[in-house]
């Protein structure tokens, strides 16, 4: 077939197959679709028409929000990247030992930090290993591809630009694999989206694969909070970054100066929901669109939610979608869970409400 007709998943696939035949570390970037400002106007505007108004939370991280995201993860009250990597760090071995020496594929991986402590078991015992990263951020996967390269020379690095779902059609080249989604990036889905993303990952996964979540567990309102709205403002920042990226990518000149970082705990819920607070009437116009949009002083816009999970429902809930507990590794405060799971032999797609 002519790849000039081929379907992006397809083009995506021959490009990742080339590279494997490849050594060292190499991206694999998806072919460009639909603009990409084009698509961040439509999905803005379909949320500021909302009621109540919100913004899709990927929209956060382009170079600037991921580069602020990597800082919320150093302050001292946001536990999360701690303690999960605490938890790594105890556990690796152990991870390892029960999936075998499967390639490692990780979903929105970011800086890749945590991801050092899996290597380290892999090439504990083994002398060559496999990493696939995958992220929307450009900068974020090249950072993280050449610093890995350089780190662990063994490792064959195949960096994979795309949205998670996008990569999913490169799983089955994969297998078998353990599929990391860590950092509690599951929370940022709303029960739809967490339904997809679980019943799309069960269908590319074969039998003998793996899937280690990482969950950020309910706890008390005080700490959750306080991650949320640390003292230096970092996470206010993420939160204006949304508008500035309107500004800098859809022409929108919103005065951020106006937009207050609000985050607080639903406990009915059990999330954490963060909003734009409009001190002064603000005018956002999306220029791919042509259109403008009042947004009126006091108007809140919601931008992400951060779902917290109790372990005893979430493993009955991941088994409707395939997914059977192999074993659940937590601090001694109990404030976070990785959970190892393995494809079920035996799958046909299922639905199912947390
Ligand atoms: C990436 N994600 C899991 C973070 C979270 O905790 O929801 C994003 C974040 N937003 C504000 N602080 C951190």
């Amino acid at each position: 077939m002519d790849p000039f007709f081929a379907s992006p998943d397809l083009q995506i696939c021959r490009r990742f197959r080339d590279a494997c035949t490849g050594t060292g570390s190499t991206i694999v970037r998806r072919p460009p679709g639909d603009d990409p400002a084009y698509q961040f106007a439509c999905s803005a505007a379909s949320g500021l028409l909302s009621a109540p108004r919100h913004l899709e939370s990927r929209f956060l991280y382009d170079a600037e929000g991921s580069a602020l995201f990597e800082r919320i993860t150093q302050q001292p009250e946001y536990y999360l990247t701690r303690t999960e990597t605490s938890i790594l760090a105890a556990h690796a071995s152990r991870i390892r030992e029960l999936t075998g020496p499967v390639t490692l594929v990780e979903l929105g991986s970011g800086s890749s930090l945590k991801t050092d402590l899996l290597l380290h078991a892999w090439l504990e015992q083994a002398s060559r290993g496999c990493y696939v990263p995958v992220d929307v951020s450009d900068s974020a996967l090249a950072g993280a591809c050449g610093r890995i390269n350089a780190k662990f020379p063994q490792v064959r690095v195949i960096g994979v630009n795309s949205e998670y779902q996008d990569a999913f059609p490169l799983l089955p080249l994969l297998s078998p694999s353990l599929v990391l989604f860590l950092g509690s990036s599951i929370g940022n889905f709303s029960e739809i989206e967490m339904t997809r993303f679980l019943t799309a990952l069960a269908a590319s996964l074969q039998p003998t694969d793996f899937f280690l979540l990482g969950i950020d567990l309910v706890k008390e309102k005080k700490l959750l909070e306080a991650a949320y709205n640390d003292a230096a403002g970092v996470t206010a920042n993420f939160t204006r970054n949304m508008f500035a990226r309107m500004n800098r990518e859809l022409g929108s000149s919103v005065d951020t100066g106006a937009i207050e970082h609000v985050a607080r705990y639903e406990e009915g819920r059990e999330q954490i929901e963060t909003f734009a607070y409009f001190t002064s009437q603000q005018a956002v116009f999306l220029a791919p669109l042509d259109r403008q949009f009042l947004i009126p002083q006091g108007e809140m816009v919601q931008v992400e939610i951060s779902r917290k999970f109790h372990v005893e429902s979430l493993l009955p809930y991941l088994k409707r979608f395939g997914f059977l507990p192999e074993q659940v590794f937590t601090d001694e405060r109990g404030w976070y869970a990785l959970v190892l799971l393995r494809r079920a032999p035996k799958y046909y797609g299922c639905r199912g409400r947390l």
